[in-house]
């Protein structure tokens, strides 16, 4: 296990510990600290292991530092599993529902007596749980809410989540001599921002034998991050893997590859548009490949990869990303499909915070941590001081972190360019957390709403507009607010949010945090058409949440962004002239 997943593990022995009959919360509380130590760690676990240099760190004492120890090196955790089988599925299951915590469960546990959801779903309707202790119409009404979420994203996983399980199967199976192409397909390949399950497609030559494809699928079933073999064939064979995501891969011959592939990366949508079009023209399309329909009959039509495939329907290769029926049928048949932005045309970061709000890194590491990315600049964006809890900063901080960056740009000159931002909370009225004379200091603003979440539609659009008319606002930041498979975004008019926001030349940023990808795509779109530039954002509050970044080109590339789009694609000379233009 590594760190990661030992500090993930801790936690979870801590939300057990408090869904326990006779939960102790001070007990619970211990793995949690310990987990946040682990996962503070630099370097490699098992060395520091052998070093000695875990015993005594905080909230490693000797009992949890056993655990960890076993978990290091035996590859999981008794305790774990024992606590978890004798915890009771219902209360692990109500643990899904967001909003819901130990506390809470143990209580509609003890009281209610429920075994399922689906019971707790009818005592919410039947007025049961808002008469409990300590809950009321208010809590009852969000876990009616928090259920239904969890009826509609329950069975998803983020993208990381999915390409983290995905990517070293791909590179074993990679080695194998038996397969000859191979590919990730379905929504990973078309980079949405959840994913189901996973699809590869390999393909073996044409006249390989039965053998071949068995050797394929053991080695593929017996990877050892499968925890459970759902399925096993000479065709396909799917699993269930660590995360709890399941994988599904499906070998053909390689002349059938290409078709298999299109078909199995989808999505449905664009597969219903593009056989509308195959059937005007005479021809028909499955997953055993595309035909000229005879009055014979069919004939293969035959195709060595995907662009052969979009030629012979007379069309230009669609990137996976595109393939969602958003009108790429006709751009491609028309060819005016737009060259997506690509990681490598961003030259900078524009949404990065540091310790002088709640990033665990300095300004001077971020700024090393760019360079080393081949960034050109850093926009350093900590939080305004409304955002107390995020160590959010006043005036006078502000004016001494500018001091700090003037002194870092001195030293850096020539390898990078820091900009002087903030994040500045945006208020309930739609005031900034700033003075005007303030914002006026700064190299440019991101503005975000950090609380009053549950404002009334009309009344949250309206905030967002005024925020949007101010004249220091150049960038909104993750301007719906949704947490993905955890909470959707506040109540806005994102309709009249993008008008406005082109009105008045404002951006709106892609965060690029996996949980966040907030633009979300479908708007991307619309803000792309009505000519706003749309910055793609790490948000980083740690160096690795640089890497972040890739994230959020998936989105750009879903919203059919090209480089000009970005506005950190901009030079650095670019970048500033940008930002002086707004302020006149
Ligand atoms: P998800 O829900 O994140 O797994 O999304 P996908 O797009 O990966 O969906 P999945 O795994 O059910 O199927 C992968 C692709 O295979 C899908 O995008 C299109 C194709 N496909 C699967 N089943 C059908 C079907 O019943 N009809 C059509 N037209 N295509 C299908
Ligand atoms: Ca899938
Ligand atoms: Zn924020």
């Amino acid at each position: 296990m590594d760190k990661n997943q030992i500090a993930a593990q801790l936690e979870s022995i801590g939300t057990l510990l408090a869904l326990k009959a006779d939960s102790n919360a001070f007990e619970a509380r211990a793995y949690e600290n310990a987990a946040r130590t682990i996962n503070s760690l630099d370097g490699d676990i098992s060395q520091l292991l052998k070093e000695g240099k875990l015993k005594g760190l905080p909230g490693l004492g000797s009992r949890i530092l056993q655990r960890v120890t076993e978990m290091i090196e035996t590859g999981s955790s008794p305790y774990y599993e024992e606590l978890r089988a004798s915890t009771p599925a219902v209360k692990l299951d109500m643990l899904r529902i967001p909003g819901l915590g130990p506390k809470r469960i143990n209580t509609i546990y003890d009281e209610l007596h429920v075994n399922s959801i689906a019971e707790l779903e009818q005592a919410c309707k039947e007025d049961r749980v808002a008469h409990m202790a300590g809950f009321g119409k208010k809590t009852q009404d969000k876990i009616l809410q928090g259920i239904n979420f969890l009826s509609q994203h329950g069975d998803r996983f983020l993208y990381p989540v999915a390409e983290d399980e995905a990517e070293p199967i791909r590179a074993a199976l990679e080695k194998l001599p038996e397969i000859v192409r191979l590919k990730v397909a379905g929504s990973l390949r078309r980079r949405r921002e959840t994913v189901k399950d996973i699809d590869m497609v390999a393909s073996v030559a044409d006249d390989a034998g039965v053998e071949q494809r068995r050797a394929i699928m053991d080695f593929f079933t017996s990877q050892p991050s499968v925890i459970h073999i759902t399925g096993k064939g000479d065709t396909k064979s799917s699993v269930v893997l660590r995360s709890g995501i399941a994988m599904d891969l499906r070998v053909v011959n390689d002349s059938q590859f290409p078709y298999t592939l299109h078909h199995f990366t989808g999505s449905r949508e664009h597969h219903i548009a593009l056989r509308r079009r195959a059937l005007s023209m005479n021809m028909t399309i499955n997953d055993y490949g595309l035909f000229r329909i005879k009055p014979d009959g069919e004939e293969l039509i035959p195709c060595q990869d995907e662009p052969d495939m979009y030629a012979a329907l007379g069309m230009a290769y669609i990137e996976p990303e595109m393939r969602e029926d958003m009108g790429e049928i006709e751009a491609a048949a028309s060819n005016t499909l737009p060259e997506l932005v690509k990681e490598s045309d961003l030259r900078g970061v524009l949404h990065a915070h540091s310790t002088w709000s709640d990033g665990q890194n300095t300004i001077r590491e971020m700024v090393e941590a760019c360079i080393e990315r081949g960034y050109s600049y850093l926009g350093i964006t900590d939080h305004s001081k409304a955002a107390a809890y995020a160590g959010g900063l006043k005036a006078d901080d502000l004016r001494r972190q500018g001091e700090e960056i003037d002194k870092l740009n001195e030293e850096f000159a020539g390898r990078i360019r820091i900009l002087k931002g903030i994040e500045c909370d945006i208020l309930r009225d739609g005031a900034l957390d700033f003075e005007d004379s303030v914002l006026a200091e700064l190299d440019f603003v991101v503005a975000s709403i950090h609380s009053n979440f549950n404002l009334p539609p009309q009344e949250q659009t309206q905030r967002m507009l005024n925020a949007i008319a101010n004249p220091y606002v150049d960038i909104v930041g993750h301007p719906t607010g949704r947490i993905l498979l955890t909470r959707e975004g506040y109540s806005l008019d994102m309709d009249a949010v993008i008008e406005a926001a082109a009105r008045h030349g404002v951006c709106i940023e892609i965060n690029a945090h996996p949980s966040r990808l907030d633009l979300d795509w479908h708007l991307v779109r619309k803000a792309r058409d009505k000519g706003i530039k749309v910055p793609v954002n790490p948000d980083a509050h740690i160096v690795a949440g640089l890497d972040d970044m890739r994230y959020g080109i998936g989105v750009a590339r879903k919203g059919w962004l090209r480089a000009t789009d970005v506005l950190n694609t901009l030079e650095t000379d670019a970048l500033l002239a940008f930002f002086r233009a707004r302020r006149k």
